[in-house]
């Protein structure tokens, strides 16, 4: 019988619902999980959000975002207080020995700033994650419209 290759590329993608229910990355001992940006215009901002986890007996940190997308990458948290949401720059994400910590809307963020080229839903959009011990590790972050939105 006849099989078109694309679908049994999608047949063998279901086979293995990890892969697609779990979209995330792992390296040595980081593993990072669903990251997101929100669709954006070139010349804006969009916050990237992501679960880091470090399986690990050793503490490691974040120290550094690098997006080819983005004229600059800023790591911030969520001022306490107040109305609408405030956010500052921090320079470090602590990520303790089996720790997981989670960066999401009114928490903390991966702002990308200056967008060289447009966010469009549903792509992907290639980063790295640098880590003060496990080095830097490569990430495709979903392009979504909003947090509900997830997969
Ligand atoms: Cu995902």
């Amino acid at each position: 019988m006849f099989r078109h290759p694309a679908i049994l590329t999608v047949f063998l993608l279901l086979a293995l619902p990890g892969a697609v229910l779990a979209h995330g990355f792992t390296h040595g001992d980081i593993r990072v999980m669903h990251p997101w940006a929100t669709v954006a215009a070139e010349g804006k901002s969009s916050p990237v959000y992501m679960t880091l986890t470090n399986a690990g007996l050793e503490a490691d940190r974040l120290i550094a975002v690098e997006a080819k997308a983005a004229g600059r990458v800023e790591i911030q948290k969520a001022k306490k207080g107040g109305g609408a949401v405030a956010y500052e720059p921090i320079s470090t994400v602590e990520l303790g020995a089996k720790k997981t910590v989670a960066m999401q809307p009114g928490g903390m963020r991966v702002l990308l700033v200056d967008l060289k080229e447009p966010l469009r839903h549903e792509y992907t959009l290639p980063m790295t994650l640098v880590f003060e011990r496990a080095g830097r590790v490569e990430i495709q972050a979903v392009i979504q419209k909003s947090a509900a939105e997830g997969h």
